[in-house]
């Protein structure tokens, strides 16, 4: 069979590109561990709402006076909707998701996170400044997707007044391990 040369060019050009694409995909899934979550701490989709962790959402602080944060992405809310955090102070977030795959997007900040089934998302942030951000969801989860959003209250150290502290067992315990749900 006859091809022309230039129909050979493109076949060999797009040949290439599929192979570096493929490569640089494998090269980093193998030697960098990249997943799709931040940290691979898995979770069962159906059982989040009974899971110690995330039980019980919002804002709490474990015995070494850390603050955490749970959130639940669900069509179409974010739980909780409302978070008051305060100023200069680590917040480690821990996300989640019910039934699609969500984006917690804290607006106005680098604070972002995919929140999937069967996975726990996790990130530390600090808010430098008092003030109040938008939260998103940034990834397309269905028809209310543009109805998913919150809002994130940053309010001085001082004015911030912290929840009771939490049981360590839900933030200490290895993820996964043996009793962690
Ligand atoms: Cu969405």
């Amino acid at each position: 069979m006859r091809i022309d040369l230039y129909e050979k060019i493109w076949m060999w050009g797009v040949g290439a590109m599929l192979t570096l694409f493929f490569a640089a995909t494998a090269v980093s899934a193998v030697t960098r561990s990249a997943h799709p979550p931040s940290h691979v701490e898995t979770i069962d989709p159906a059982q989040v709402m009974r899971d110690p962790r995330f039980r019980t959402q919002g804002v709490s602080v474990d015995a070494a006076g850390r603050v955490h944060v749970h959130v639940v992405g669900l069509a179409f809310a974010w739980l909780p909707r409302e978070l008051t955090l305060p100023a200069d102070t680590p917040i480690t977030f821990h996300l989640t998701a019910l039934d699609v795959v969500h984006g917690y997007q804290i607006v106005q900040t680098n604070a972002q996170a995919m929140t999937i089934p069967g996975y726990v998302s996790r990130y530390t942030a600090t808010f430098p400044t008092p003030g109040e951000h938008l939260v998103v969801c940034n990834e397309f989860c269905g028809t209310g997707h543009h109805t998913m959003y919150g809002t994130l209250t940053v309010v001085p150290k001082e004015r911030w007044t912290a929840p009771a502290v939490r049981t360590p067992a839900a933030h200490d315990r290895h993820p996964g391990g043996p009793g962690a749900r």
